[in-house]
């Protein structure tokens, strides 16, 4: 059996696993490392064991004896089945006080369940969110860790050595307790879905609205990420254009199959924004949109039988005209990518009111802004905004945000009727824009919608005029009476 000396285990040596921890071990930490085949095992201390100091394991059993107490091991194995599998087979093996992580894209009910669990056997059990990727896992990581505040003790500094930094400060900060950073976790990816959408709709304008080449968009992506668009995501898209197949000697998106997959955290984040209420349109029309696009059949039946409507091509009439064009899409962009934030933070806020998690909104923005997928320059902004003090119950209301979407919105009204009008789809542009028109309105057709559902179904509704609840005698003589 291994001396007791490794003060952080990792089970699961795939790219995630591995990369995570040579990650640890090359930030000081002593690591004890398994997997369930042992060939994972062999390869990461052949390849990479000078990195750092590794203990390896053949065995659970022998990888929990390595194990400093209180021992924490972090699970990277494929999410479902194998993570339980895992968690059930450390805690058999490790002792109350003992910290199971599970690293893994859980979703955040499951995390709940598994906490419970765990936790009424003495140990703990922390569900955290890991964003960045290969790259991340091994460069540093933004981390979204839930569970115990006494596990974040011997946690945090551990997940604090091997963070993204960003401005100084690592990319991690205990969520809340059980679930709270897998559901942090799940609204990033919404975002990011959201994000993506928005980026996409701008291209797409610009190519085949406007007739720009692959390009020249790729050049226009690299101008956008100087300003207050300076993000990952946009940079990535400009490298994305920029490459041209080796095969064909094309641009290289224009021989990718338009199908856009996912892995179900955007639906996670939707499902869970229509049971809590809370409107996330722009990460709901981002996951229908890769729905449209991946629905096969039907696209292949318009090929044949053309649905008629405009061409696409957005007429102008001088170059300055595309390049003010070009400017509304940036604007437009912008605009829409504030308000998809707004509701993804809306979104947390009502799951920490529904889960009881004292969640710190301005936190989470400050470790999403280096290390994850949707790192953004403009994430200083927000987090400025929650960490002001001020009250609002939209960012929307923050000063800065304010300011930013009002400026932007003549543009962002001019692109979401321009594309309506020459048929390209802005499925995210047009939601955000509604949602943003929505918020500003005085009265709503929701009064219309009351009367409705009072008239079939005796829903009751209320007054603007008194209080108390009403419901009007339909089928009789249409008197009022209190409900
Ligand atoms: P995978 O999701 O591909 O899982 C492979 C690992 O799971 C291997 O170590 C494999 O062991 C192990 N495993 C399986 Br499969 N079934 C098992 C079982 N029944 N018992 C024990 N181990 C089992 O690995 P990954 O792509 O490195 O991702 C790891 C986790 O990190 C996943 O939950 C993923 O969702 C999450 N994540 C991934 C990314 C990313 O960018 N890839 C980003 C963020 C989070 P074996 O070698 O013996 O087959």
């Amino acid at each position: 059996m291994a001396e007791a000396q490794a003060n952080i285990g990792v089970v699961g040596l795939a790219v995630m696993g591995s990369n995570l921890a040579r990650n640890l071990a090359r930030h000081g930490n002593t690591v004890a490392v398994y997997n369930r085949s042992y060939g994972r095992t062999e390869t990461l201390i052949q390849e990479h064991g000078s990195e750092g100091t590794f203990v390896p394991a053949k065995t659970i059993e022998e990888f929990v004896g390595s194990l400093a107490k209180p021992r924490t091991a972090i699970i990277m194995v494929k999410a479902g089945e194998p993570t339980d599998a895992m968690i059930n087979a450390l805690a058999d093996a490790m002792e109350p006080g003992d910290i199971i992580v599970d690293g893994g894209n859980a979703y955040f009910p499951d995390t709940i369940r598994r906490e419970k669990a765990i936790r009424e056997r003495g140990l703990h059990f922390v569900g955290c969110g890991i964003s960045g990727g290969e790259e991340g896992a091994l460069n540093g990581p933004s981390m979204m860790p839930g569970g115990t505040d006494e596990s974040w003790k011997t946690l945090g500094p551990i997940l604090e050595s091997i963070a993204a930094v960003a401005e100084g400060e690592p990319c991690v900060t205990h969520i809340g307790h059980d679930g709270a950073g897998h559901f942090v976790k799940m609204v990033h990816n919404g975002i990011e879905y959201a994000d993506m959408q928005l980026i996409g709709e701008s291209y797409d304008l610009l190519r085949r609205g406007l007739g720009m080449s692959a390009e020249e968009i790729a050049s226009t992506f690299d101008e956008w990420n100087k300003g207050e668009l300076d993000s990952y995501l946009v940079e990535i898209t400009a490298e994305v254009l920029h490459h041209v197949d080796a095969k064909t000697g094309k641009p290289f998106v224009d021989v990718v199959v338009d199908h856009a997959g996912m892995k179900g955290t955007g639906t996670w984040t939707v499902q869970t924004a229509l049971s809590l209420a809370t409107p996330v349109t722009g990460i709901a029309e981002a996951v229908f949109a890769r729905g449209l696009s991946s629905m096969v059949a039907q696209r292949e039946e318009v090929k044949n039988k053309p649905l008629a409507g405009p061409d696409g091509k957005i007429a102008y009439a001088s170059e300055e005209e595309k390049a003010a064009f070009v400017e509304a899409v940036r604007q437009a962009l912008y605009a829409s990518k504030i308000v998809a934030y707004a509701q993804g933070f809306d979104e947390i806020r009502a799951g920490a009111a529904e889960h009881d998690w004292s969640i710190d909104l301005g936190a989470v923005a400050r470790i999403w802004r280096g290390g994850c997928i949707i790192r953004a320059k403009f994430l200083n902004r927000i987090s400025d905004a929650f960490d002001s003090g001020e009250k609002f119950e939209s960012l929307l209301q923050d000063a800065y945000f304010k300011a930013a979407v009002e400026n932007a919105q003549d543009a962002w009204r001019n692109v979401v009727a321009t594309a309506a009008r020459v048929g390209i789809p802005v499925p995210a542009f047009s939601s955000s824009l509604s949602y943003y028109d929505g918020l500003r309105s005085d009265r709503l057709p929701a009064a219309l919608i009351q009367g409705q559902r009072d008239f079939f179904g005796a829903h009751t509704y209320g007054r603007v005029d008194m209080p108390g609840t009403f419901h009007t005698l339909w089928s009789g003589d249409r008197s009022e009476v209190e409900a």
